[in-house]
């Protein structure tokens, strides 16, 4: 079992890539580019940071259909920052590895869009490539010795190409969760099972499933940094997404991707946020809400990306997002973005499913995961009742409050809709909403190895003190009641 994922953060590395742009210009000039680069050196004057220089007949090149955009552009685009260009500085791993990595994941990425629409052995072999070249690029990264969550900062201070950046990002984001893996294998752990109190590997699965959300959150960030570099040479938002989807695989395109219910805001500055969010919130908060926005409470616009419960082998996504929104004393929105998940998954077994009325037994056989309740054994359609799924039904505004065991709850005496996976097929498809009068659907952290919701609404278990504290803070309490907030979900 690899440790490294459990070893303690003892350094930082510099706070700016200043530093680290003054020794790359100064070694770049003396420094002859290994065979195979495609990049100029001009050299950049000692403390020059270099830019990424684009002209108008590289962005007319642009194709949006195709990475090979991107690639066409960067052929015009005089870089000296690339990876390869640079020394290993005093005793700092070597980015001659990764660098190298790099320029054959390009390549094998070119050679894959040119292999695109012709024949299947051709494409199937360009594919492989890239996922070989993809495997490498982990192992180099890996063998850079660096703790993971310091790899984008490392690497940030080698280059400012945005599509290198996030490439780098990707294999790093997707060589944590493998190691999480190997770890929570290692101690024979289900999803449910890791980071509990009695079970064997508490602390090492929790440090290195708190290690892949963070450098997860790395990724995105990256591309939100990568995003921003684009639009600053011109380019738009969605053509800034394309072209650097070009570069990614199946993790970074989950991040790059339009997801409906969830507006993608990368590259996005908080105002151009708020315009996205507020009117999103107006339109769909109750009048409360609205009021708590207008005295300068935040308030959580949570945002629904429809997901079945069996996603992600059944540990459930946080392709959600809970947005906390508040114009505090100032008047000026501001924005807090946060991963989430509000669809349920099935990782605590039928247990958790409850007995919903219903107004007879459906026509179809129920699927896999909802079954008629009752005992009758010669005719089970004589139960009116069916044990199924639920989730917190979109298109309603409930006030949370604080409880038990630091999460937040709805009121005691309920008053929320749920939607109710009447037909069993593990999909909120059924057009069917019940009344609860109780406070069973929470928001809390999640699991460690999981969304962590049978129903609940829920944060990545890391993130959970920082998003709770964000949005309970400083909230007056109403009637007497627990402090609380208003979340309105779309
Ligand atoms: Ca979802
Ligand atoms: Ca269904």
């Amino acid at each position: 079992m690899d440790m490294t994922v459990a070893r303690t953060r003892t350094r930082s590395l510099p706070p700016t890539t200043e530093p680290v742009a003054e020794t790359r210009g100064a070694q770049t000039t003396a420094t002859t580019p290994p065979s195979g680069t495609t990049t100029t050196t001009a050299a950049a004057a000692p403390g020059a940071r270099p830019t990424l220089q684009t002209g108008a007949d590289a962005r007319s090149r642009f194709n949006a259909d195709s990475g090979a955009g991107y690639r066409a552009y960067l052929a015009q685009a005089s870089f000296d920052q690339r990876a390869h260009d640079v020394e290993p500085a005093g005793d700092g791993p070597s980015a001659t590895g990764v660098g190298t990595a790099l320029d054959d994941l390009e390549a094998a990425q070119q050679n894959r869009d040119e292999a695109a629409g012709t024949t299947l052995p051709r494409v199937e072999h360009a594919d492989q490539q890239v996922s070989s070249a993809s495997e490498k690029l982990k192992q180099e990264i890996a063998a850079t010795g660096l703790p993971l969550d310091e790899v984008n900062d490392w690497y940030a201070g080698q280059s400012e190409d945005p599509a290198r950046r996030l490439m780098v990002a990707e294999a790093t984001a997707d060589l944590a969760r493998e190691r999480a893996d190997e770890v929570a294998d290692g101690f024979g752990l289900g999803p449910n099972d890791e980071g509990r109190d009695n079970k064997p590997g508490h602390d090492e699965t929790r440090a290195a499933r708190t290690l892949e959300g963070r450098v997860r959150d790395q990724l995105t960030a990256v591309a939100d940094e990568s995003v921003s570099a684009l639009r600053a040479e011109g380019h738009s938002q969605p053509e800034a997404l394309e072209l650097l989807r070009g570069s990614t695989g199946l993790t970074g395109s989950k991040v790059l991707e339009e997801r409906e219910g969830v507006p993608n805001t990368l590259g996005m500055s908080d105002a151009e946020k708020a315009e996205v969010y507020e009117p999103i919130f107006l339109a769909n908060a109750s009048p409360e809400a609205k009021a708590a926005y207008d005295r300068g409470e935040p308030v959580v616009l949570g945002l629904r990306h429809d997901s079945p419960i069996f996603e992600n082998e059944g540990r459930g996504e946080f392709d959600d997002r809970f947005v906390v929104l508040t114009k505090g004393t100032t008047g000026t929105p501001q924005v807090q973005e946060f991963d989430a998940s509000l669809d349920p998954n099935i990782q605590y077994g039928n247990d958790l499913r409850e007995s919903y009325e219903v107004a007879g037994p459906p026509d179809e056989p129920l699927g896999p995961y909802a079954e008629h309740h009752g005992d009758s054994r010669l005719n089970p359609f004589d139960s009116d009742t069916i044990d199924g799924w639920g989730r917190i039904s979109s298109g309603q505004t409930i006030r949370l409050q604080e409880g038990p065991h630091g999460k937040l709850y709805p009121p005691p005496d309920g008053g929320y809709n749920v939607d109710v996976d009447i037909d069993g097929n593990g999909v909120f498809d059924d057009d069917a909403v019940k009344r609860i009068d109780n406070n069973g659907y929470q928001m809390h952290g999640s699991a460690v190895g999981h969304t962590g919701s049978g129903g609940c609404i829920t944060v990545p278990f890391y993130q959970w003190d920082d998003f709770r504290s964000t949005v309970i803070e400083g909230q007056p309490k109403v009637d007497g009641d627990d402090r609380g907030v208003y979340l309105t979900i779309v």
